[in-house]
Parts: structure tokens; sequence; C-alpha cells
């Protein structure tokens, strides 16, 4: 008896998703990945890719086959990053990620919500109220998506005053870095080393404000949960992966409703669906686009085995958009229940800041919602080009208050 060589079968792309044309719109080269099988080799760069709700759910539930400690970029981070160390919960598996994860779990968790809701609630009034008295028109980007992100949350973190314009350019380079060293690499490496050295200037005790969640990874290293030598890298993990992220899914969610005014009217009309919207959004935009996993052992995937120590590409922004998951992906539509999205990612490394992004984007809504009767682009939007992040530069808005 013969054996069937298995890459006979095995679905190949040569396609490149961090190219020019799929960072500008992705949705072309999702559907032909989906339809091309549960996953894809990826010539171009040697790697398996999959771009199917099912699987794609079923691999970030699976940490034991497809870990995150060999790195969730392209390559292996600790030959190519010497500007940064791994992140302790990002780049770890159990055990270690374990301490580092319940520590962000508790700080970012109810207690902090409830004690946030309110002093945010009064910022971000008075950021909406000073941008509509100015005018009509702004930037959905500059003067919201990103306005009120980096007003609330390095305040929440507790870090100094000085320096937090580092934070979008940072967090941008790393995202970046996930990806293959592009152009979009390139470029940011001219800063690389200045911008580490200013976020981990922000990480240590004494520079952090009394009562922020960095001084309370600080104090559970006074308790011996972690040690002094992990507090700053928790920190920093905060700081990498709490602003670029929400300032692009405030951006998705104005995005959906300038271009979705049906959607506007009933979020006015029924404020409680805030949340619903934002998950939505985030779902129908996919902020955080892809991520890596590296496989622990030879796994059949399909009719394709995928060897040990090979890349995969997980396409969280694909899974969010599949047919065979979603009843008319494509559309944004609070009557769905998004719930079940991958666009915070799933299993043992989803998002352990969400219920602070959700918050945020409530917040925020709220108050459009109350202050304003319809939004409209008014002008060419333009995307900001990222390796794993689908993001803005630009969204030109104009408003029509209520
Ligand atoms: C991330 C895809 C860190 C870190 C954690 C999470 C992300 C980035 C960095 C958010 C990845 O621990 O430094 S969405």
């Amino acid at each position: 008896m013969t054996t069937q060589p298995i890459t006979a079968t095995r679905p190949v792309s040569s396609a490149d998703p961090f190219s020019y044309d799929v960072l500008e719109d992705p949705l072309p080269f999702q559907a032909d990945l989906r339809e091309r099988g549960p996953v894809v080799y990826l010539e171009k760069y040697d790697v398996y890719a999959m771009g199917r709700y099912a699987e794609v759910q079923a691999a970030l539930t699976n940490w034991q086959t497809f870990q995150s400690a060999a790195g969730v970029g392209l390559s292996n981070f600790r030959y190519e990053k010497p500007w940064r160390q791994p992140s302790l919960l990002l780049e770890a598996d159990p055990p270690h990620h374990d301490a580092p994860r319940a520590i962000l779990t508790k700080i970012l968790g109810p207690r902090e919500i409830r004690r946030l809701t309110e002093s945010w609630a009064a910022d971000a009034t008075e950021l909406v109220d000073t941008l509509l008295a100015n005018g009509p028109e702004f930037d959905g980007v500059a003067d919201l998506a990103a306005a009120f992100p980096l007003r609330v949350f390095p305040d929440a973190v507790g870090i100094p005053q000085e320096g937090r314009e580092d934070l979008l350019p940072y967090g941008d380079h790393v995202f970046n870095a996930f990806g293959p060293p592009n152009e979009l690499v390139e470029k940011g490496a001219q800063r690389v080393a200045e911008l580490s050295a200013s976020i981990a200037a922000k990480c240590s005790r004494n520079e952090l404000s009394e009562d922020g969640f960095g001084s309370q990874i600080w104090a559970a290293a006074d308790r011996g949960d972690i040690t002094e030598a992990q507090a700053p890298l928790i920190v920093r993990s905060l700081l990498t992966a709490g602003v670029d992220t929400t300032v692009n899914g405030l951006a998705a969610v104005l995005y959906a409703f300038a271009t979705n005014p049906d959607q506007w009217r009933r979020l006015r009309q029924e404020p409680a669906l805030a949340r619903v919207a934002f998950d939505e959004a985030v779902r129908w935009e996919s902020p955080v686009q892809t991520f890596f996993r590296t496989a622990t052992r030879d796994v059949q995937v399909g009719t394709t085995l995928i060897p040990e120590g090979q890349k995969i590409l997980m396409f969280l922004g694909s899974a969010n958009r599949d047919p065979r998951r979603w009843v008319n992906p494509d559309l944004f539509d609070l009557n769905r229940d998004p719930s079940g999205h991958v666009g915070f990612g799933f299993g043992i490394h989803q998002c352990v800041g969400q219920h602070i992004a959700r918050l945020e984007a409530s917040t925020i809504l709220n108050v459009l919602a109350k202050r304003i009767r319809s939004i409209e682009i008014m002008g060419p939007t333009r995307r900001h080009h990222n390796n794993t992040l689908r993001a803005w530069e630009s969204l030109p808005l104009r408003v029509q208050l209520a």
C-alpha cells in the first residue's frame, strides 16, 4: 500500500497578505484564502494561513499545539528583535504565562471598571463638547478615536505626561514588526531604539502614579506574585497593547456608523446597544487583523500536514467575515449577536484589556449618541497601513447636532 503525498492536495497561495494592495483592502485576499481551504500554504513566506472561523477559533483554543511562546510574529523574535524582550504574556504559554495573566485579569477587571466609569464619562463629555464647540467638522481619528484613549488610558496606567506622544509610534512599530521585514518595518526601525527607551523608562516604579494600573502591577511584585524583574515588562504590555488597538477600535466604530446611518439612528433610540455596537465594529473591521502561532508538533488540518515548527498565520479579520459562521458577514448590523467573534482573539490569550476597551468605546458612544443626530463622511478617508492592524489615518467627518 502506498500513502498519498499529502502536499499534492495542499492548497497554496502566492499572494502576499502584507502587500500594499492587501493592506489597503484585505477583503478580496481574505475571501480567496477562505475559498482555497481550511489552511493554505503561503509560498512567499513559507508559512501556513488560516482564514476560516472554525479553524481559527479551534487553533486559538489549542495553545498546546499552536504555541505563542516561539513568538507571534512571522520570524522568531528571539533573534530578530534586540530592541524588545519577549512579552511575558503575549509571547508565553502556561505555566509562565499564568501569573502575569492573573495579575492583569485582576487589575483590568470589574473593580477598576467601576472606579473609572464616572471619571471617564466626564472626560468624554468634556472632550466631545470642546470638539463640537469648534464646529460640525472634525477628523474622527485625530480628534476623537486617538484623542480619547490618549486622554484617559495613560492616566489610568499612571505614566507621566512627558513622552506620551511616543505611545502610538511605538505601538505602530511593534505591530508592524509582527509582520515581514517590509518597507513599513524598515521605516519604523529608524526610531525604534529611541521609542523603546522612552517606553521602558515609563515602566519603572518611581515613574508611576500611586493608584494606577502600573503601580498595582508593582504591588503584585511586592506581594511576591511576580518578580521585580517582571513588573516593568508587564507595565510595558499595557503601554504596547492598550493604545493603538483602542484607537483603531474607536475609529472602526465611528467609520461603521458614518457609513451606516440607519444603525446610528438605532443606537440613538437604544443607547444600551453601545456595547454590542463596539463588538460588532470589532468583528466587522477587526482592528487586529492577524498574528501568528507556531506548531509544536506535526498537525493535520484539512488535507494539509503542518510540520512542527512552522508558523501559522491566524487571520482574525477573515474569520470574523467568514460566511460559514456569519449571516451577511459584510454588514455592520446591531441586530446581530457578534459574540464569539475572534477580534479580541480567543482562548487563554484573549485580550485581557477588553473590558477597558469596551468601557472606552461605550463611554464615548454614549456621549456622541446624546449630542449628535447624524454622522457623515465629508471627505476622502485614508487608511494607515500596518502589518497587523487595520487602521485609519484620517476620517473627515461632519455631524449634525441633536
Ligand atoms: C497584542 C495583538 C504585550 C502585548 C500584548 C498583546 C499585544 C501586543 C503586545 C494585542 C497583539 O504583552 O506586549 S492585539
